[in-house]
């Protein structure tokens, strides 16, 4: 068990960890146990209905088979497509919804212990969704900015407010295809509607709706998380951090925030930073107090405070297992109930705090964004008053890794030219002499059924050894940083020579930590200015980009691939097809999406072929956009990229500018 535990984690720390404890079950361990339904595993199964579960198997099935209802095999797998898609956007809807309350409530004049950071930011939102703000107090913007948003979760009839930020000919499509999305609600309704027994039984019209629905979270509920997230708390500009399990701290009192919302996170950043708690921390023994995140949680705060990241999503047991977490407090998202089993090993304390995330053996304190900061204070008192509790058991590890965090559209704008010069020209026109290749947004999971983080690893480099330039979100960027990849210096060593002399000229790595998943949204506005940018595609389809999702696990992850293939964006997802069992919904996914939208959902198994496929699509776009043909170290005439004392000069007056 221990040497297959091996082969499952590519992290150095975590692997220490899990060998370290053997007799401690992770999700490694139910991984191995666990073989899954071979026929759910390819969705051929449907359980729609009690007459069920129907079964769809035999040579011939995707033709003759039928399940009692009658439906066929493309249908019962374009359902189960859709379902997933429905799954994952309620979950990032649900995260904008409370956003955008939390935002509505500032602006009414409640919830006290939070205020509007940026406010450059809120006044161009309310640009975009036409509100007035001009001489108008800040409070009254940020409450009509929030309503209008709110609006775009219950709207029946209607385009959702964002969807404009699109390229005008990426609406055009949508519009053609019949796919703009109404409302946030009305589209997951309309999902689980379609899909239940005796509903739609044509798959293309079915993966519709499914599209429909993934478009209602990448520009409604993922782009309101993060632009209100930013509105409210920072947007974020790059910043030192740490990353990897070796982060907690044998003398201090170590506190972890973990899920995706980050309202209390942020409470507890600056709790943990007041005299009174850290004397109090003092009084038990402890040299301080260390707050370290964790999955997307971890993004937020690293993001704009520089919080180290503990990591990923199968790092949440062994980080438990280092005995050093005096209190481990989750909100929403990806929270493994596992984590309660862990914690009685150890003295850690486990607390949830959000309502839709209540875990039996947690201890619960409901969130109240009305006494956020003192809530917050509680927990960070029952840290300090649980570190006495700790013993040596555990497994402490000392391997951390430096990374640079925190690329907002906004400054990876900024980054090409200054407040006042910014744009993307200098990237487009590096893409256009194929300086840099193509870009590929690496975002998604870390799975236990693989080398768990270990397919990110092997993408990364390769793919900056190839001059791709790699955005990245979710626990693909903890992966990243946890290995040690997120620093400029990555590109001096790594990188293809082109990408090497464009991160060398702006002072950036050849990976850009973009944040959490909800952030995927700030891939869909990278490439969105890069059209109106001009030189490249005129929309975002048929640019030289790709979304890979290598070891993905979630129903959000398939929502996210959905929304980018239907933006435009070919997306390559790891693993075996979940609907690999029909050739039918294949073809819609792979050709027909591409032939309507330019994007398509790709899935690849082998991490080479991963690679082939992502290198072929991004050539192919070149070629198809007349540019010059990659060839390494061969670059065609372009515009040169400000250098870093042009680049310093100009921060110094126009920092403010930006709200920055
Ligand atoms: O939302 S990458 S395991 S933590 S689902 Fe979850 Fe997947 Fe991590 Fe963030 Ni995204």
């Amino acid at each position: 068990m221990a040497k297959e535990k091996q082969a499952r984690t590519s992290q150095h720390a975590a692997e220490l960890i899990i060998l370290d404890q053997p007799s401690i079950e992770t999700c490694f361990d139910r991984a191995d146990k666990m073989k899954p339904c071979p026929i759910g595993h390819e969705g051929a199964c449907c359980k729609n209905c009690y007459m069920g579960p129907c079964r769809l198997v035999g040579k011939d099935a995707e033709t003759t088979a039928k399940g009692v209802c009658g439906a066929t095999l493309p249908v019962i797998a374009a359902r189960y497509f859709a379902r997933m898609v429905a799954g994952g956007t309620a979950a990032h809807g649900d995260h904008g919804r409370d956003m955008a309350f939390t935002l509505l409530a500032v602006g009414e004049g409640h919830a006290k212990d939070f205020k509007v950071k940026d406010v450059k930011k809120l006044y161009r939102t309310a640009d975009i969704l036409g509100i007035e703000f001009e001489g108008r107090p800040v409070l009254d913007v940020a409450k009509d900015v929030a309503s209008k948003m709110l609006e775009d979760f219950g709207r029946q009839r209607g385009e959702m407010n964002f969807l404009k930020r699109a390229p005008k000919k990426t609406q055009e499509r949508w519009k053609k295809y019949g796919v703009v999305p109404r409302g946030m609600d009305r589209e997951v309704v309309e999902v689980m509607d379609r899909t239940t027994m005796g509903m739609d039984a044509d798959p293309d019209s079915i993966l519709d709706s499914a599209i429909r629905c993934a478009l209602a979270n990448g520009w409604g509920g993922s782009m309101i998380s993060t632009d209100f997230t930013d509105i409210l708390f920072g947007t974020p500009m790059p910043i030192k951090a740490e990353a990897s399990l070796g982060i907690f701290k044998d003398d201090e009192v170590n506190i972890i925030v973990h899920g995706h919302e980050p309202s209390l996170a942020e409470m507890i950043v600056e709790a943990v930073q007041e005299p009174e708690l850290i004397a109090y921390a003092k009084t038990k023994g402890a040299k301080g107090i260390n707050l370290g995140g964790m999955c997307c949680t971890a993004n937020e705060v690293l993001m704009r405070h520089g919080i180290p990241t503990a990591g990923g999503f199968t790092n949440q047991e062994p980080a438990i297992m280092t005995g050093l977490i005096d209190v481990f407090t989750v909100d929403v998202q990806c929270i493994i109930p596992a984590i309660v089993d862990v914690a009685k090993h150890f003295h850690t304390k486990i607390i949830t705090s959000s309502d839709k995330v209540k875990i039996p053996g947690a201890i619960h304190i409901s969130f109240d964004e009305n006494i956020a900061k003192d809530q917050a204070r509680q927990i960070v008192r029952m840290a300090i008053d649980n570190y006495p509790n700790r013993t040596k058991k555990g497994s402490h590890v000392t391997e951390k890794f430096p990374m640079i965090g925190g690329f907002s559209h906004e400054y990876i704008e900024y980054m090409q030219g200054g407040s006042w010069r910014g744009s993307f020209r200098p990237l487009n026109d590096a893409i256009a002499a194929g300086r840099v290749r193509g870009v590929v947004g690496l975002a998604g999971c870390d799975n236990p059924r693989w080398p768990s983080t270990g397919v990110h690893k092997f993408l990364a480099t390769e793919l900056i050894k190839n001059d791709v330039l790699i955005v990245s979100t979710g626990c693909s960027s903890a992966a990243c940083g946890g290995a040690g990849y997120l620093t400029p210096e990555n590109a001096l060593e790594n990188a293809g020579p082109g990408l090497r002399e464009v991160c060398e000229a702006i002072g950036i790595p050849p990976i850009l930590h973009l944040g959490a998943c909800v952030d995927n949204s700030r891939i869909l506005t990278i490439a969105a200015a890069m059209a109106a940018e001009g030189g490249l595609s005129d929309e975002i389809g048929g640019m030289p980009a790709v979304g890979i999702a290598p070891e993905w696990i979630t129903e959000k992850a398939v929502s996210i691939g959905v929304y980018f293939a239907a933006s435009g964006v070919p997306v390559i997802f790891g693993g075996e097809s979940p609907v690999s069992a029909s050739k039918e919904v294949t073809r819609i996914l792979t050709e027909v999406w591409f032939e309507r939208y330019k994007g398509a959902f790709v899935f690849e198994p082998d991490p080479e072929q991963m690679l082939a496929k992502a290198l072929e699509f991004i050539d192919k776009a070149r070629e198809a956009l007349k540019l010059k043909k990659y060839e390494p170290g061969k670059f065609g005439t372009e515009k040169v990229l400000m250098d870093m004392a042009a680049r310093r000069e100009i921060e110094k007056t126009s920092r403010a500018h930006i709200g920055l």
